[in-house]
């Protein structure tokens, strides 16, 4: 699904709209999911809305893909010793509902099957 409104996201990076962020550099941003799923729940967000979901970020820019997942590892290591679960929900029926790429990083005592 594609919309020429700016995401949620977009307004996050704007400051349109307030948020806790945690990290940020040139080319993401990362803050705390409004409803957590777990101890930790952070969103790593590449700040431009060009790509909708991971495969068309996986394929546009990998390099950007890299530094979505070295920027979940880091807050990961900071916040939960390193260990945590990556999760990038794509489609609707895969529970996507913010259609501007973004990495789930959850962490801290994950039950078995606790997904964003
Ligand atoms: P997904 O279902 O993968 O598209 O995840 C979207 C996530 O975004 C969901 O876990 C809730 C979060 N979210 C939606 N709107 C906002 C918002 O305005 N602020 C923050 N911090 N998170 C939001």
């Amino acid at each position: 699904m594609t919309s020429t409104e700016p995401s949620v996201f977009t307004k996050i990076v704007a400051r349109e709209i307030p948020a806790t962020i945690v990290a940020e550099d040139d080319r993401v941003i990362a803050f705390e999911d409004i409803a957590p799923k777990a101890p930790v729940h952070v969103l790593v967000v590449p700040k431009t809305p060009a790509y909708a979901n991971v495969g068309e970020l996986a394929a546009a820019d990998p390099d950007l893909l890299a530094h979505v997942v070295q920027t979940a590892q880091r807050i990961a290591d900071e916040r939960a010793g390193g260990q945590f679960r990556l999760v990038f929900n794509t489609g609707e029926a895969a529970g996507q509902t913010v259609f501007h790429v973004h990495a789930h990083v959850l962490a801290g005592d994950l039950q078995e099957g606790t997904l964003a």
